[in-house]
């Protein structure tokens, strides 16, 4: 197989890259290593930035998400049994977050792709990437089909293929930076009407709690847990017990239950390899970097990549020249180290830990305090919650 840009990963990043690129009229072929079934029912993020849901709706994917998509104007922040509203949308001149599931997306993506050439390889194994120094580069995989290899011929490659994909490994200079956190998430979905207009992110001593939805009867919730927890140690009993003690508040608020019907730990961590590029190699998304998702960054700072990857590769075939893609890495780099502070920042604000000192907590209280009472802290958060312009 040929193609001008071979895309390695069908998440968010690999698959808006693929529908950027056809909008210009540049052809791509993308390798995943899943089903579409699986892709399309993984359960992660949710919230999208007002730049992006833009994006979405003016390149022609837009209509389900405006359809069954909640537009939110602000968040909660919960700490000492109270609540502290930041509006998001008076602080930031009339921007809003919208939660919308990101398997939505993928599913929108996919179906896009799909309609304009189908040129999507699933459930491909054993990837290799040769040839990166050379002006044609190739993709190789096994067809699971035939079960013999594969090999799509290119001139340039994208590597979405997420934080455990194979494409970060062929940059040899790179520097990776980590950061692995003592906490763990444990989100659930379940049936039920969402027990607030907007996502509250709570600062208890039991822990932090996040309360999201999934639309009007169902709920995203999430809890702090050690990471190495095994699942099967949280019951629906215990999980609602946690969640009951950790959102409560001193003026009464109502946690509505229902069925869980999803529930898994993950762990969190900090991490960016810089630099993102490497002959007609161009990593983006989780390749790259990862961000703990207490800032709702990470699917929103893959397409920030994508967007200038896909500026970078358009100028490339449409004026033959290479300034935008020579400099991708660079571009991309203030982008991720904003969102990365800003993930790090919430995380450390809101998270609790046995090992905590005293001093640690009034600090957290103290930033907590500052945000509720002074609106240039909340500006400043709510700036970062809906996300930056993407030329900021
Ligand atoms: P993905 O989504 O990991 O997709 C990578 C794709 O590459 C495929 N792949 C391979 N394909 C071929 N060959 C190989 N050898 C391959 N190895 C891997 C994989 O199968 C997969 O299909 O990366 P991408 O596209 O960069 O997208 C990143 C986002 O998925 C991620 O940053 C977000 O989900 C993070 N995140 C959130 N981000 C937000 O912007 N807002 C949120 O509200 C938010 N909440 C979250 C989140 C992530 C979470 N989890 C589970 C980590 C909430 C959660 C719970
Ligand atoms: C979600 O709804 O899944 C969600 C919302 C906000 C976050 C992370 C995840 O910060």
């Amino acid at each position: 197989m040929r193609t001008q840009v071979g895309i390695l990963g069908a998440g968010p990043a690999g698959l808006l890259l693929a529908h950027l690129l056809r909008l210009k009229g540049i052809e791509s072929v993308i390798i995943e290593r899943k089903t579409r079934e699986e892709i399309e029912g993984t359960i992660k993020a949710g919230v999208l930035e007002q730049w992006l849901v833009d994006l979405l709706n003016e390149t022609g994917v837009g209509q389900r998400l405006m359809q069954e998509g909640v537009f939110h104007h602000g968040i909660e922040l919960r700490f000492n049994e109270r609540s502290h509203r930041v509006n998001c949308h008076e602080l930031t001149g009339g921007k809003n977050i919208t939660v919308y599931a990101q398997h939505e997306v993928i599913i929108d993506l996919v179906a896009a792709k799909m309609r304009a050439d189908g040129n999507i390889v699933f459930n491909a194994g054993d990837v290799t990437l040769n040839g990166l120094e050379t002006d044609s580069p190739a993709i190789r995989y096994r067809n699971d089909q035939t079960g013999g290899f594969d090999e799509v011929r290119c001139e340039v490659i994208a590597g979405c293929d997420g934080f455990h994909g194979p494409s970060r490994s062929y940059i040899p200079n790179r520097e990776e930076y980590l950061k692995v956190y003592k906490y763990g998430w444990l989100g659930i979905l379940c049936d039920a009407p969402p027990s607030s207009p907007e996502l509250v992110y709570a600062n208890h001593e039991r822990g932090f709690s996040l309360l999201s939805t999934r639309g009007p009867e169902v709920q995203r919730l999430y809890i702090q847990v050690d990471p190495q927890d095994d699942i099967d140690n949280w019951s629906d009993d215990r999980i609602w017990t946690e969640l009951h003690a950790r959102l409560e508040t001193r003026d009464g608020f109502q946690l509505n239950e229902g069925p869980i019907f999803q529930k898994s730990i993950f762990q969190m961590r900090s991490f960016v390899c810089a630099t993102m590029q490497y002959g007609r190699l161009f990593i983006a998304g989780d390749a790259a970097h990862t961000v703990p998702p207490t800032g709702a960054k990470g699917l929103n700072l893959a397409a920030r990549d994508i967007v200038k990857l896909a500026r970078g590769i358009t100028e490339y075939y449409q004026k033959g020249k290479k300034e935008l893609l020579d400099r991708y890495s660079a571009l991309c780099l203030r982008d991720v180290w904003r969102s990365e502070h800003f993930s790090y920042f919430m995380t450390t604000m809101l998270h609790r830990h046995q090992e905590d000192t005293p001093l640690e907590r009034e600090f957290q209280l103290a930033q907590l305090e500052l945000i509720a009472s002074t609106r240039a802290a909340a500006a400043s958060l709510a700036e970062n919650y809906v996300g930056l312009p993407l030329d900021w």
